[in-house]
């Protein structure tokens, strides 16, 4: 896997000086002052950037779009939850890709906001429901989950059910979608399957430089995806939510398409939402290296080259501006670089300040357990790298508060 996570820098006192690019100030040298400016101009700009330099663009656009319903019942959950199984099929070039979205919705409100957020192992393994197939997709072996030739089984039902609330999320008149992200993308270097050969030209095996990497194409598949959901009748907004390389993709799909209602990082970490300058933990070199899929080609410039960065993490967070934003550390997970994921939030404030909101004003990282909430909020929780139930809780206090 390229880096050992020990060898990494922990060390505040090593962390090098760098000026972060500023938010109001334009890549020829005018300053941002008003939200006009900021939409049309810097906003623009940045976004830019970021597609081309960092994520890579999505090539074209798809031939022909369609989503099915699967499958309806209103007795999951004991009754407390209507479940929907919906398949979304995107083609072009007369090749395909199919994925399916796991919906639950609390049955006591007719419309509800849900959250929308892929799984690592397969919708089944979010839920003991036993109606959710299993996924016939690749997935990444496993030794805990008994995964040895990339296909889950039933086995795995249900294994990661602690990583999402359901049943608190229905009691509070939320709702959930989810996606297994390798329905989408498969997690590995090669680009081969997936929804990235539906756009090659003749002979083209590999995105050029300026294109795709699988987190584009994961934050590509929230998008369709969102297709659907803006138009079921039993929603009434969406929140992107995801953790870690997952969160990383919320965060793009969130940058790209203003109809997420809010937006939510889960320890995304590097390429999410800390701050690359600081290269602490984990740094773009080693992110690179060890998935050398994730980003476009082209961010492989930056790898040791920090420095010459014209952007930072903090931009990206400020393109999600003024939607909901919440971004989430846990303690233990250095390699994410917490102070890094909160810096980031902090910069970004001010793009939220331009549109009348309010963020997080202090530079000093607020207490483990003492979430910050306002437009944009903040928490670092005790533990490990995770979701658990603690952060879905503060992620319902905050939606309630400001989400539309
Ligand atoms: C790690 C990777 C992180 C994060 C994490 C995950 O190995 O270095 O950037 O994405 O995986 O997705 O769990």
């Amino acid at each position: 896997m390229g880096f050992a996570q020990g060898d990494a820098n922990y060390d505040e006192t090593k962390v090098p000086k760098f000026t972060l690019p500023d938010l109001m100030t334009s890549f020829s040298g005018n300053p941002i002052t008003t939200e006009k400016e900021w939409e049309e101009n810097r906003r623009y700009e940045i976004l830019q950037f970021f597609e081309k330099q960092v994520y890579g663009k999505v090539p074209g656009r798809l031939d022909e779009y369609s989503y099915k319903l699967i499958e309806e019942n209103n007795k999951a959950y004991n009754g407390k939850a209507r479940r929907k199984q919906v398949a979304i099929t995107l083609k072009k070039n007369k090749k395909s890709v199919t994925y399916n979205i796991l919906i639950y919705l609390p049955k006591k409100n007719p419309t509800a906001p849900v959250f929308l957020g892929y799984n690592f192992y397969g919708n089944h393994t979010v839920t003991n429901d036993p109606e959710v197939p299993i996924t016939k997709a690749w997935v990444a072996n496993n030794e805990a989950f008994g995964i040895t030739n990339h296909k889950a089984s039933e086995r795995t039902r249900g294994v990661r059910t602690h990583r999402w609330a359901i049943e608190k999320m229905l009691d509070n008149g939320f709702g959930l979608a989810t996606i297994y992200y390798g329905e989408v993308d498969p997690d590995k270097n090669d680009f081969n399957d997936g929804v990235h050969p539906l756009f090659y030209r003749e002979e083209q095996s590999q995105p050029k430089t300026n294109e795709w990497g699988s987190i584009s194409a994961w934050a590509f598949g929230l998008s369709k995806a969102m297709d659907y959901l803006e138009n079921d009748a039993n929603i009434s907004n969406v929140i992107v939510f995801g953790h870690s390389r997952l969160g990383k993709a919320a965060l793009w799909a969130g940058a790209t398409d203003k109809r997420f209602a809010g937006v939510i990082s889960n320890n995304s970490g590097c390429g999410g939402a800390a701050l690359s300058k600081r290269k602490f933990g984990e740094t773009v070199e080693r992110i690179n290296t060890s998935f050398p899929h994730w980003f476009a080609d082209s961010f492989k410039k930056y790898n040791n080259n920090e420095r010459t960065l014209p952007v930072d993490q903090h931009q990206l967070l400020a393109l999600i501006a003024p939607r909901p934003l919440y971004v989430a550390s846990a303690a233990e997970d250095t390699w994410a670089d917490p102070r890094g994921e909160f810096l980031s939030a902090h910069y970004a404030s001010s793009v939220y300040k331009l549109y009348g909101k309010s963020g997080i004003d202090t530079a000093e990282l607020p207490a483990v357990d003492q979430p910050v909430q306002h437009t944009v909020a903040y928490h670092i929780r005790t533990g490990k790298h995770d979701v658990t139930d603690y952060d879905w809780e503060q992620y319902m206090t905050w939606a309630k508060t400001f989400l539309p």
